[in-house]
């Protein structure tokens, strides 16, 4: 484990696991915390030996929001100042597949932070929400858009206006999350998820992860474009070689992210 307070991480084999560990205030996220983060996400973005990202919070909240103690007296120009998006912007840029183990609650920047991970694995107790609108404000990290995006208009009118919590039955079926598992084995399952992702190859993961994210900013023209592309780049791969190459003599592939 390293010695940051509050953040704890270890490597498992391929996988690199984080997780936030402010447990008194429900993992909400401060500034400090959210560069720490950054910077340790781009640490593992760059090292080899890594192939897939697990973030997890506790069984009792991934994050309930930004931290409203941080913003609770800022003026609108303190809050440009801080340019706190930019550390947001960082985690957006991250290659590597993210696996998200949410348990509890994610709210407010919390469910924002989820929603910047890939596979979301969803623990039956979480509670899904943002409720900034509770407390005189409105989502600032991607909120409005990613979830729109994710659930529709009307079912994000809903969560954002009415700032009410969802189910992680309901996160699901509007597809907010990718899969919903039982409560006492969240973190397990959500292991179990990152290494099955862990043993594809690299580079596959690496551009099936780009072109899925240009789904959400791009043409439907532009974004097949790109995909044909990132598609033949993989033929000069090769873990591609290797991978059909296993399947014709009916064994298992081993990739080397080459
Ligand atoms: N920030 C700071 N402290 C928090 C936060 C938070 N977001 N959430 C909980 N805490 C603290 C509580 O103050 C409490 O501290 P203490 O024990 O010292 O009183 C402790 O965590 C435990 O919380 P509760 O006693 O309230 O626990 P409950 O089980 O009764 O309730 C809830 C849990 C429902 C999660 C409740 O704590 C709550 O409503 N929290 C706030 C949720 C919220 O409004 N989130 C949105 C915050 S604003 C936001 O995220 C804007 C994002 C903008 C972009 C991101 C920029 C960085």
């Amino acid at each position: 484990m390293s010695d940051q307070p509050h953040l704890l991480s270890e490597t498992d084999g391929h996988v690199a696991i984080v997780r936030l560990n402010r447990p008194k205030v429900l993992n909400a996220l401060n500034l400090e915390l959210m560069n720490d983060l950054a910077t340790l996400l781009e640490n593992f973005d760059e090292n080899d030996d890594i192939r897939v990202i697990l973030l997890a919070g506790s069984e009792r909240a991934w994050a309930a929001g930004a931290d409203i103690g941080d913003m609770a007296t800022a003026t609108k120009s303190d809050m440009e100042d801080r340019d706190q998006f930019a550390q947001w912007e960082r985690i957006k840029r991250i290659r590597k597949p993210i696996v998200a183990a949410v348990s509890g609650f994610a709210l407010g920047g919390g469910c924002e932070l989820m929603m910047h991970c890939d596979v979301i694995v969803c623990s039956e107790n979480a509670k899904i929400g943002q409720p900034e609108i509770n407390i005189g404000v409105m989502p600032g990290a991607g909120g409005t858009q990613r979830l729109t995006r994710a659930v529709g208009k009307a079912v994000a009118m809903d969560i954002v206006l009415s700032g009410r919590f969802l189910s992680a039955k309901e996160a699901l079926l509007h597809g907010l999350v990718s899969r919903v598992v039982p409560t006492e084995h969240w973190y397990d399952e959500a292991v179990k998820i990152a290494h099955a992702i862990a043993a594809k190859a690299p580079i596959s993961l690496r551009n099936a992860k780009e072109s899925i994210l240009n789904a959400e900013e791009q043409s439907l023209s532009d974004g097949l474009k790109r995909e044909r592309q990132l598609f033949y780049d993989l033929f000069d791969t090769e873990d591609q070689k290797e991978g059909m190459a296993a399947f014709m003599e009916k064994r298992r592939p081993t990739f080397k992210g080459k």
